[in-house]
């Protein structure tokens, strides 16, 4: 059955609605960041960049890293850009853009988010990096799905209940990410911990330049919560909207992450740039092998 236009949007170009890219345009291999201006960063090192294409926050290169075939998409900032990015990219694999159909085949793409994240337990100190083994959700996104099957309800209920959660806040929800891809881009120089994904940059992560938070103790209690030998580590906006639908459109995603800030030690990186660089060229490489 044909999908409708006010569900299935495209271009004039017949291009996607928000990405503005066609099927052809999409690799297997897919590198996501937050900021657009990180794509160049990316894409500087490949053998030869194919296409180029902008449109709002979403700016996207593929090209070959050794011989590796590799698109670059930034997705801005927040779990509701993911929402776009994920269904969007999920189309121009699995829908037949002529028929308005999807696939009978379905397409699995491998997912790497290289971002920037602040650790929130003391050891893990600025500059390092971090693949996150699990996402905490504090954003709500999955809630709109049919995603119970990928959650960890058991991490759910011990973390509210730890937290003492405010009820008025979305249901945090737990989700892993793939084995396979964690890895290939896996070694013994990189942490590894359990991302929580907030909803905003301030309150929501337990910054305040000028209003009360409802609980000031977030990041303390946060830092202290343990379930099964898992910790939270770090705090970010992307992860769990990535591992989530990920998880439900079948395909494999792993964040890394560059630790700008240590906001247990309340340090701040000198070298922003310089460790994205390493953390780019150190995801690359493993890609490319
Ligand atoms: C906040 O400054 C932004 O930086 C982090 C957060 O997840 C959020 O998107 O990641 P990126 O540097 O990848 O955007």
């Amino acid at each position: 059955m044909s999908l409708k236009a006010s569900e299935f949007i495209l271009n004039e170009d017949g291009s996607i609605y928000h990405l503005n890219l066609r099927p052809e345009h999409l690799a297997d291999t897919v590198i996501t960041v937050g900021d657009p201006d990180r794509v160049d960063q990316v894409t500087k090192h490949f053998d030869e960049i194919e296409i180029s294409v902008k449109k709002r926050e979403f700016h996207t290169q593929t090209g070959t890293y050794h011989g590796k075939r590799i698109t670059v998409i930034s997705t801005g900032i927040g779990t509701d850009n993911i929402d776009i990015v994920f269904n969007e990219l999920d189309a121009l694999a699995n829908i037949d853009f002529e028929k308005k159909e999807i696939k009978k085949e379905l397409k699995s793409l491998d997912i790497v988010r290289i971002g920037t994240t602040g650790s929130i337990q003391a050891e893990i100190p600025i500059d390092s990096f971090l693949l996150s083994e699990k996402a905490v959700g504090f954003d709500g996104l999955l809630h709109f799905y049919q995603a119970d099957q990928f959650l960890d309800q058991d991490f759910s209920e011990a973390f509210v209940k730890h937290m003492d959660w405010n009820a008025k806040k979305a249901t945090p929800y737990v989700v892993e990410n793939s084995k396979d891809l964690q890895q290939k881009l896996n070694s013994d120089t990189i942490y590894k911990g359990v991302t929580a994904t907030n909803i905003g940059f301030y309150g929501p992560q337990g910054r305040s330049l000028r209003l009360s938070l409802q609980d000031a103790e977030m990041n303390d209690k946060l830092a202290k919560f343990e379930f099964q030998d898992q910790k939270i580590t770090n705090l970010e906006m992307e992860t769990s909207g990535i591992y989530g639908m990920s998880k439900l459109l079948g395909h494999n995603a792993v964040s890394m992450n560059v630790i700008l800030a240590n906001r247990a030690t309340g340090e701040f990186t000198k070298t922003p740039k310089e460790t994205m660089e390493k953390l780019i060229i150190y995801c690359l490489d493993k890609l490319a092998n």
